[in-house]
């Protein structure tokens, strides 16, 4: 009698072991989907001009998980290096182009919005020239999401289908 409560005790504990085992790894994959939960809109870059190397692309990352996230860096095999860049006036009306350091952060449920005149990816150093009607691959990476590519148009103006929102 004895004998058999210890073996249904042992019974007990690996049934509650094994869903113990199965609750986390449920946990540990919703957990992993919502973190992931990027989604780039309205993606485009501009052709290079003449003989230059540099190009800008353009895009909408919305953050659509529950939890923040920041964008770190971006790269494409097409060019040397990929800079977030930010666009200001100067106070005389100059446009100017400067370099954001750090990682971009994007809030649960927020949108960056990257456009002409504003922040934009800068393409530094292409191999080729980026011409109308061609594709290239940008990967972004972010702290949570990961590496995440996009398909990026090249297009002298901006899709129709960019989210016009601010
Ligand atoms: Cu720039």
């Amino acid at each position: 009698m004895f004998g058999l409560t210890k073996l249904r005790i042992v019974e007990i504990g690996v049934a509650l072991l094994l869903t113990l085992a199965a609750l986390l790894f449920v946990g540990l994959t919703v957990w992993a989907a919502e973190i992931a939960r990027i989604e780039v809109a309205g993606a485009w870059a501009r052709p290079t001009i003449g003989q230059g190397t540099t190009s800008a692309a353009y895009m909408t990352i919305a953050n659509k998980g529950d939890r923040g996230d920041m964008l770190k860096s971006a790269r494409t095999p097409k060019a040397k290096a990929v800079e977030l860049h930010q666009t200001t006036m100067t106070a005389d009306g100059v446009m100017q182009m400067r370099k954001i350091e750090g990682a971009v952060p994007i809030e649960a449920g927020a949108s960056l919005v990257l456009k002409p005149g504003g922040t934009h990816l800068m393409l530094l150093g292409l191999e080729d020239a980026l011409r109308a009607g061609e594709e290239l691959i940008l990967t972004l990476e972010f702290v949570n999401a990961g590496a995440v590519d996009v398909v990026v148009p090249v297009s002298a103006i901006a899709p129709a289908t960019t989210d016009a929102s601010p």
